[in-house]
């Protein structure tokens, strides 16, 4: 009997976490981590940092679900605001983006897109208006009911999934990164969208190239395309991957692996140590200071965040929780 409670019990806490999807909370180009938006922590934080990636309203890691893909909110999540500064790449640069947590079950395609920006940046931008086109798309890779798909091997590389910076004409562009869970998409509305955006300021070789044409955030998926609406318990799966087609030029992913950052910074804000967003700009770069056997993220009850902190953003162990404006701390 006893052995049979704590098993019902370990069974509700399982379930419990596996509600705990994610969000995106370090990105790293070139060995420097940036800290983008914290979903489930910054809306609590009265002085949340000024970040690169978009603040959503996604408190309880939540989605969009198909019914709302015609909406604003697919573009880049529920309620969505720009991000208050950028973060410069070049083309070519190859850009790691870590989720907090995915569950394994949530099986299905890794998806990448640019939007440019007006001139003014992307400080100043409306999701409504935005444009994207597809640089990067992984589904399925292997097997069947339900196989191996991109998600799979963003789990198994630590939650990082890394995109590269194409050949596009110089500017500010929003990312949006997106992981489409499917593991209840073959029922109506079961597919689960989890978009989250990111500024960047694009500099390098496409000086030459056209802007590709995009569409809108609202274009982007319908609730009965058929890689939305999709069963993946079958065999064998042949999955049409949903949106538009990618550009040319690019591969469906760059190899992918494990990355680590040595160093931490900020986003480049608007008009600060640079004379305006097209150019100058700058990036103070400070050694990561990680506690013992650090893997790139701060130890567990160790600090990672808060007013004026440069040191590490992603724990290590456990996740990032704002206790106050002034500090932050790694719990489990
Ligand atoms: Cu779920």
């Amino acid at each position: 009997m006893a052995f049979l409670l704590h098993t019902a019990i370990g069974a509700l806490f399982l379930a419990g976490r596996a509600l705990a999807h994610g969000h995106v909370v370090e990105i790293i180009v070139n060995g420097v981590s940036y800290r983008v938006y914290d979903s489930t922590s910054d809306p609590y934080n009265a002085n949340p940092p000024k970040v690169a990636g978009w603040a959503i309203n996604q408190p309880d890691n939540g989605f969009i679900e198909p019914n709302a893909f015609a909406g604003p909110d697919l573009a880049c999540h529920k309620a969505a605001r720009p991000g208050a500064g950028h973060i410069s790449v070049r083309t070519g640069d190859h850009i790691a983006l870590r989720w907090d947590a995915w569950p394994a079950s949530h099986k299905g395609p890794v998806l990448d897109y640019l939007a440019a920006c007006p001139t003014a940046g992307c400080e100043a931008a409306d999701a409504a208006q935005l444009r994207f086109f597809k640089i990067a798309g992984a589904a399925h890779l292997d097997g069947a009911n339900p196989g191996t798909w991109a998600a799979d091997v963003l789990v198994r590389n630590g939650l990082v999934w890394t995109v590269r910076v194409p050949d596009v004409p110089p500017g500010p562009y929003v990312l949006r990164h997106e992981i489409l869970a499917l593991h209840a998409a073959g029922q109506p509305n079961g597919a689960q969208a989890y978009p989250q955006c990111v500024n960047l300021h694009i500099a390098g070789g496409g000086a030459g190239a056209a802007l590709p044409v995009g569409v809108s955030g609202t274009a982007l998926y319908r609730a009965d395309d058929p890689g939305i609406l999709f069963n993946l318990y079958t065999s064998p799966i042949r999955y049409p991957e949903p949106g538009p087609t990618r550009i040319a030029g690019v591969p469906a992913s760059v190899p992918q692996g494990t990355t680590r950052a040595t160093a931490t910074s900020s986003a480049t804000l608007p008009g600060v140590g640079g004379g305006g967003s097209g150019g100058g700009v700058t990036t103070t770069m400070r050694p990561t200071t990680t506690g013992q056997g650090g893997a790139g993220g701060q130890t567990l009850y160790g600090q990672c965040g808060g007013s004026g902190w440069t040191g590490p953003s992603y724990c290590a162990q456990g996740h990032c929780t704002t206790a106050n404006p002034f500090y932050a701390q790694c719990v489990p």
